[in-house]
């Protein structure tokens, strides 16, 4: 049973983990699945081949024997569907643990990206500067709330699961706006995600991956 997953090429941001196949990655190698990756460039993820495995012309994929998935999210609860060690065996954590993915996808993502969008396709856009404040508090609200449920637990419910593993990831793409750094509770629940071997090996792979000479080496 062989696991392909599809990565950029060689990511924009230039192996700071920041795409979304780390977090498959990640999901990965916290059930200890071995896998290979295929990289992709931008032209060639609007064409007919990859299209035909993912609608909207993007990374990341995962393919496992005939079956063909999209949706980082989709996948990593895939993942943990399908191996122990990112959902609970007990019904009610298991369902749980479900909310939390969907919580760090549907509701705490959506603002960040918001931001993303705003400061790198909108800058030059007259109004951008009255609109970014706006967004950032809107990120500010989410994180207060994130942080209060939090406290000082170790993981969102109970043992570290695929929420956190999602949430995580989301939270990551945060550090370089520094908006993280007002919450140290989360700064603090972000480095416990990071110091998992889990979460290093996969790293380290999508580092090396993004910083190898082009076409060598990339399984
Ligand atoms: N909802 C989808 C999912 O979760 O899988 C979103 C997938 C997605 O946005 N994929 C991006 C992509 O393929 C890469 S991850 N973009 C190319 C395109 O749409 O043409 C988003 C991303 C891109 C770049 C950075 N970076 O350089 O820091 C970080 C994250």
């Amino acid at each position: 049973m062989t696991v392909t997953i599809t990565a950029f090429e060689r990511s924009p941001d230039g192996g700071m983990g920041l795409a979304r196949d780390t977090r498959v990655r990640w999901a990965l190698e916290e059930t200890g699945q071995s896998y290979a990756v295929r990289p992709v460039s931008f032209a060639a993820m609007k064409e007919r081949a990859h299209l035909a495995i993912h609608p909207f012309g993007q990374i990341p994929t995962y393919e496992e024997d005939g079956l063909q998935l999209f949706e980082s999210g989709a996948i990593v609860f895939h993942i943990a569907s399908h191996h122990p060690g990112l959902l609970p065996q007990d019904a009610g954590s298991r369902a749980r643990a479900i909310t939390w993915v969907f919580a760090a996808l549907n509701t705490v993502e959506p603002p960040i990206l918001e931001l993303v969008t705003a400061k790198f396709q909108e800058g030059n856009k007259p109004w951008s500067k009255e609109r970014l404040p706006l967004i950032v508090d809107r990120i500010r609200h989410r994180l207060a709330q994130l942080s209060a449920r939090l406290g000082d637990a170790e993981w969102l419910d109970g043992e570290f699961s695929a929420g956190d593993l999602l949430m995580v990831s989301v939270l990551l793409r945060l550090k370089p706006s520094g908006i993280l750094h007002e919450f140290p509770r989360l700064m603090a629940y972000v480095a416990r995600g990071e110091a998992r071997p889990a979460y290093k090996r996969a790293f380290a792979a999508q580092l090396a991956f993004n910083t190898a000479e082009a076409s060598a080496g990339k399984t």
